[in-house]
């Protein structure tokens, strides 16, 4: 089965939670505080793999979640990382965020490493919240939770080469005699229904081919196999555009290369515009001679112009040969160009403040709360008074004040409910 796109989702891992506790040991009655922190979570990452030529793993397995931070741990011993997950994807693999449909990442290159998700920070263990009038603090911070994602993968396979043409022209059959590719040959139209990819080598020289399923008149409105193949050919820098010219199947062979530049044009402009070279096959047939003759004609020197019997490999190497020559002339080839997309951390400090006239409360919303709530065990006088030291610093204080809030007057932050006092 051949899969080329899916939508998945991934988890990177939570930070561990950093610990509570404090030094013991023979002869000492109150140690001080020595809890450790959470560890990391595990990051996500993409990797390009060019063993793999489809996203079937992909079509299995739907949620990818790396590991999370382990808890931090007494004696000040830092909790365990979570462990990184590496997820490998077939070469020209697009990443885009499914709810905005931007680019992510290109991965283009073997080994090439994309970081898509950060694990979550550790918490920090009670050592840290020690101060010269808070000699045992009784709480630590909790892991930073991190959100699950969803992805779209698309590969769009990098091709030097794309092979374009009407069905049952010959095109799997040329990528069979200059590659090592195996692709099914038979005498019916679309015999091939996904895309084949073969390395041609040449002396020193290699390329890589790329040979799609049959264009018919009306692919661009959905017809046989439709447009839906030829974004495999979209990275290509070459066409060979293939035509049968014995003519058997009773098409006039310039007709067929004017319809498939016609319907190729349909799809992108840009496609239609790629240099091209047209490959006139099963010239060994009765009547290609003639045809061959007039097609040249038509073509009037616009477009260099192959004559081949691919079936007993008669006249390919000469065509691999000008691929080569071409494909050196050109511009390497680059991943698409996109304005990077990240996946954003919440900035943790961030609030409103909503006045509820009914019931005279002020609320404390947004990513703070959720820091407060990490930062806070509510039965413990010290970490309230820690609580009420971090809401001066970041400002909520002066917020409240700002939105009307006088003493005595009730503020909610998360589940926490307070009177205020200045
Ligand atoms: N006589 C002759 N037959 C050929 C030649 N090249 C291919 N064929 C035959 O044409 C038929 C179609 O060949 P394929 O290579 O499967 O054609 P295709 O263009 O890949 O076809 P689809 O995958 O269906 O689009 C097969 O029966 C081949 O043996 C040739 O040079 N001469
Ligand atoms: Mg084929």
């Amino acid at each position: 089965m051949f899969v080329d796109k899916e939508r998945i989702s991934l988890k990177s891992g939570d930070g561990g939670n950093g610990a509570t506790s404090f030094l013991r040991y023979k002869g000492v009655a109150n140690g001080g505080p020595d809890g450790g922190d959470g560890g990391r979570g595990g990051h996500i990452y993409f990797v390009g793999d060019r063993h793999k030529t489809t996203l079937i793993d992909f079509h299995f397995k739907h949620k990818y979640v790396a590991e999370n931070g382990g808890k931090g741990e007494p004696n000040k011993r830092h909790g365990k990382d979570g462990e990184d997950l590496y997820i490998p994807v077939p070469l020209g693999t697009v990443v885009k965020d499914a709810e905005t449909d931007k680019i992510i990442c290109d991965i283009y290159y073997d080994g090439q490493t994309h970081l898509v998700l950060e694990g979550g920070n550790g918490g920090k263990g009670n050592v840290h919240f020690c101060t010269s009038r808070r000699h045992a603090p009784h709480f630590s911070q909790t892991g930073e939770k991190t959100e699950l994602r969803r992805v779209i993968l698309e590969l769009k396979t990098i091709a030097d080469v794309g092979l374009i043409g009407f069905p049952n022209v010959g095109k799997s059959t040329i990528l069979s005699k200059v590659s090592g590719a195996k692709p099914k040959i038979a005498n019916y139209h679309f015999t091939t229904m996904s895309p084949n990819l073969g390395v041609v080598g040449y002396y020193d020289d290699s390329f890589i081919c790329a040979d799609i399923p049959g264009l018919i008149e009306g692919a661009s409105e959905g017809a046989g196999l439709g447009f839906e193949f030829l974004r495999h050919i979209e990275r290509t820098r070459i066409l060979v555009h293939v035509v049968d010219i014995s003519g058997v199947e009773g098409r006039d062979p310039y007709e067929d290369y004017k319809q498939i530049n016609a319907e190729l044009k349909g799809y992108s402009k840009e496609l239609a515009k790629r240099p091209q070279i047209i490959v006139l096959n099963k010239c060994d047939m009765y009547g290609a001679e003639e045809n061959i003759k007039i097609f040249k004609k038509k073509i009037n020197g616009r477009k260099k112009v192959f004559t081949v019997s691919a079936i007993n490999g008669e006249g390919l190497e000469k065509v691999v040969q000008t691929i080569i020559e071409m494909l050196k002339e050109m511009p390497a080839p680059t991943p698409i160009e996109h304005e990077e997309f990240k996946y954003e951390k919440v900035d943790v400090r961030k609030f409103e403040i909503i006045y509820s006239e009914e019931d005279n409360v002020y609320i404390v919303d947004g990513p703070i709360v959720k820091l407060l709530e990490r930062n806070v065990v509510l039965n413990d006088m010290d970490s309230l008074a820690y609580m009420q030291k971090t809401l001066k610093d970041y400002g909520v204080i002066a917020g409240l004040r700002k939105a009307g809030c006088k003493d005595n007057d009730t503020v909610i932050i998360g589940d926490i409910e307070f009177t205020f006092m200045d």
